[in-house]
C-alpha cells in the first residue's frame, strides 16, 4: 500500500491536477469493500476511546465486524479504556508503524494539537470517527463519520417542552469536554435551559451516573426530571431512584440519548420517557470511507449517521427486534 513516500507524491498530483483544472483521476476502485488499488490489505490503526457503555461495545463490534482481513484491512484496534493519553500513545505508534489510515474516536474535543500536527507531517491521512476535535491543527482530518449531537439534544429539548413544560430538570452530562456532552447539551439547553436545575457528570458509565444521581436526590429534592446525555448513566439514574424509595418514570421522569437495548427495555417498562437514538453500527461506511481515503478519492468532509427517537409507545417486540 502508499508508503508516506508514494502518498506525498499522491497528494501533490491531486493538488497539481486540481490547480491545473484538469478532470480529477479518481480511482474507481471497483471492490466497494476493503483493498487498495493494488490488491494489498489497507493498514489501518484505529484508536477507540474506551468500554464505557453499551453504544460503546456496539460501535467496537461494527467497527470490527467491517475491517476484516477478508474485506481487505489490517486492523490494529487500541482500546484507550477512556484515557486521553493512552490515545495519544496509540496514535503515535500508528505513525511509526505507517499504517496506511488512522482513524480514531477523540475521547475529549481538545488536546490534540501536538499528536495530530505530527500525524499531517507523517502524510498519514486521518478517519475522525464518532466524536470531534476542537484543534488549532489546520484540516487534521480527511473525513469525520458521526451523528449530530447537537440535533439529539435539541430532539430531547423538544420533546420535554411538549410533553413536561414544567419538569423540574437535572441534567446528568457525559465525559466532561466530550464532543457529545458539549453538543447535546447545547442543543438542549437551548430549548429548555430556564428548566435545569442542576448539573453534574457521569463520564458516560452506569456506576458514575448511579453516584451522581445519588448526590443531586440531596441537593435538588424537588427534580421531576433526569436528562441523561446517555442510556448507561441513565440506568445507574434508575437504580439511585429506587434506592431512595421514588419511582423512575413517574416520580421522577428520565430523557435520554442512544437507544441501546437496555435502554430502550427501560422504555418498555416505563423506567426511561424518551429516549433519542445514536445509532453506533456504522461499521460498513467507515470501511467505505477508509477504503477510499486509502485510494486517494475524494470524500465528503462529514457524514452523518441517521437517528431516530422512541417513547413509551414502543413495544417489547420492537425491542426484540433490534441490531444493539
Ligand atoms: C455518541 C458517543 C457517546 C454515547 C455514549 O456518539 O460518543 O459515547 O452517547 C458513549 O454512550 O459513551
Amino acid at each position: 500500500m502508499f508508503g508516506r513516500q508514494s502518498r506525498r507524491a499522491a497528494v501533490g498530483a491531486v493538488s497539481l491536477v486540481a490547480v491545473l483544472g484538469l478532470a480529477a483521476c479518481g480511482s474507481s476502485s471497483d471492490s466497494g469493500s476493503g483493498g487498495g488499488e493494488d490488491g494489498d490489505l489497507i493498514r489501518v490503526g484505529f484508536s477507540q476511546l474506551g468500554a464505557e457503555s453499551g453504544w460503546r461495545t456496539a460501535n467496537t463490534e461494527s467497527v470490527k465486524a467491517s475491517l476484516t482481513e477478508d474485506a481487505g484491512f489490517d486492523l490494529n484496534f487500541v482500546d484507550a479504556q477512556q484515557k486521553q493519553e493512552n490515545q495519544i500513545k496509540a496514535l503515535r505508534d500508528f505513525v511509526a508503524q505507517d499504517v496506511d489510515v488512522i482513524a480514531f474516536s477523540p475521547v475529549i474535543e481538545t488536546g490534540w494539537d501536538e499528536v495530530l500536527q505530527e500525524i499531517k507531517d507523517s502524510g498519514i491521512p486521518v478517519v475522525l470517527v464518532d466524536r470531534t476535535v476542537d484543534t488549532t491543527v489546520e484540516d487534521p482530518y480527511v473525513t469525520w463519520i458521526g451523528a449530530d449531537f447537537k440535533q439529539e439534544g435539541t430532539t430531547a429539548g423538544e420533546w420535554v417542552e411538549e410533553n413536561a413544560p414544567d419538569a423540574k430538570i437535572f441534567e446528568l452530562q457525559g465525559t466532561l469536554g466530550s464532543g457529545a456532552q458539549v453538543d447535546r447539551e447545547e442543543g438542549f439547553d437551548a430549548v429548555v435551559g430556564d428548566q435545569v436545575i442542576g448539573k453534574a457528570s457521569g463520564n458516560f458509565t452506569r456506576a458514575e451516573g448511579k453516584t451522581a444521581v445519588e448526590a443531586a436526590l440531596q441537593a435538588y429534592p424537588e427534580m421531576t426530571m433526569i436528562f441523561t446525555h446517555n442510556d448507561d448513566m441513565g440506568l445507574g439514574a434508575i437504580e439511585a431512584i429506587e434506592a431512595a424509595g421514588k419511582v423512575p418514570g413517574e416520580d421522577i421522569q428520565i430523557v435520554s440519548v442512544d437507544g441501546v437495548r437496555d435502554g430502550l427495555q427501560a422504555l418498555v417498562d416505563k423506567k426511561f420517557n424518551y429516549v433519542v437514538e445514536c445509532n453506533p453500527v456504522f461499521g460498513d461506511q467507515l470501511a467505505e470511507l477508509i477504503t477510499q481515503v486509502a485510494n486517494g478519492e475524494d470524500v465528503p468532509k462529514e457524514t452523518i449517521v441517521v437517528d431516530q427517537a422512541f417513547d413509551q409507545t414502543i413495544t417489547q417486540a420492537d425491542v426484540d427486534a433490534r441490531a444493539y
